[in-house]
């Protein structure tokens, strides 16, 4: 019979620059959609809690934001904050590169690790678009950087070596008892898993400063049934932004490009919530939200 001695648990925190493929790790990781990605920099900002349960294990993933060198807003702070936390309560760390990727020495990261007690696990991530014998060179050379116990090669989009990541971990995984009840999934609610699912979108449809100028805040989220008796779930949603141009921008020509994005995000929301959604989005000028220290923290910032 198992004791509780038994039982491995732990924090497995991934840290790394922005846009090494992060949040595709950890999703694959824990085999479902939750944080979002896209090809911009930057698009994780909080720190998110993935769990996977066992009858044995239970490993609590957290993503988070990519490292911002040079915070120019309040949030660009909170976001490092987040990663310093996940620095501090971490039992393995998941240190996140990708192929291409070049560090200074000096680069606050490395010598947060070169501190840290806690076993790091060096994943080099979209090998994909590398040949075996850069893999071979970056791996020596990221040895003398840093002291991990574990380098791994991966292209976590194609599913390459996660399984390698994932049995390495659990190899780390103090002995514990669980954190969080066994059928919990993350400790996010719902609305803010709708929001992100938005704002991936808009991520994925703006350019430039757009998407980093916008938030997303889900007002109400309600389960109801259509005339037909199907199940419907009625969202609302404001986008912030922080000029009247942006908001110009965001809503585009006789509302055309808002109109895409609530299509996109219909669909997707559909689908991760296997329901059918009506979704209607409205957009607000928040001045300065992202040095608004209050609001922030109530978007969950802390
Ligand atoms: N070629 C290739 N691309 C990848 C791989 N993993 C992730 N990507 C892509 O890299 C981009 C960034 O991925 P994310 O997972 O959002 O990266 P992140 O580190 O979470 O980024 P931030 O949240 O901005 O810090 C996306 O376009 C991914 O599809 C990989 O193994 N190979
Ligand atoms: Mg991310």
């Amino acid at each position: 019979m198992e004791t509780p001695t038994d039982h491995k648990s732990g924090f497995v925190n991934i840290i790394g620059n922005p846009n090494v493929g992060k949040s595709t790790l950890m999703n694959a990781l824990v085999g479902e959609k939750l944080a979002i990605i896209t090809n911009k920099p930057q698009t994780t900002r909080q720190r998110i809690i993935g769990i996977v349960n066992d009858a044995h294990y239970q490993i609590v993933f957290s993503d988070t934001p990519g490292f911002v060198h040079q915070p120019a807003y309040k949030m660009h702070e909170l976001m490092n904050r987040f990663i310093h936390t996940s620095l501090e309560d971490a039992d393995v760390l998941l240190f996140v590169t990708d192929v291409k990727e070049i560090y200074p020495d000096d680069h606050p990261l490395l010598e947060a690790l070169h501190k840290t007690q806690v076993p790091i696990i060096f994943v080099l991530n979209k090998v994909d678009l590398s040949t075996q014998d850069e893999i071979k060179t970056k791996l020596a050379l990221w040895k003398k950087r840093i002291n991990y116990t574990e380098g791994i090669p991966t292209a976590a989009l194609h599913g390459y070596n996660v399984d390698k990541v994932f049995d390495t971990i659990l190899k780390y995984l103090p002995q514990a008892p669980p954190y969080y009840p066994k059928d919990q999934l993350s400790d996010k609610p719902e609305r803010f898993f709708v929001a992100e699912i938005i704002r991936e979108k808009i991520f994925e449809q703006y350019r430039q400063e757009i998407p980093y100028a916008t938030e997303v805040v889900v007002e109400s989220f309600k389960e109801g049934t259509t005339t037909q008796g199907i199940p419907i779930v009625r969202i609302m949603a404001y986008i912030f932004v922080e000029r009247n141009s942006q908001k110009n921008i965001i809503i585009g020509h006789k509302g055309e490009a808002i109109k895409r994005v609530g299509m996109e995000a219909r669909r997707a929301l559909e689908a991760w919530l296997d329901r059918k959604v009506h979704l209607e989005l409205r957009v607000k000028v928040r001045e300065k939200w992202r040095n608004n220290e209050n609001l922030l923290k109530k978007l969950g910032y802390q």
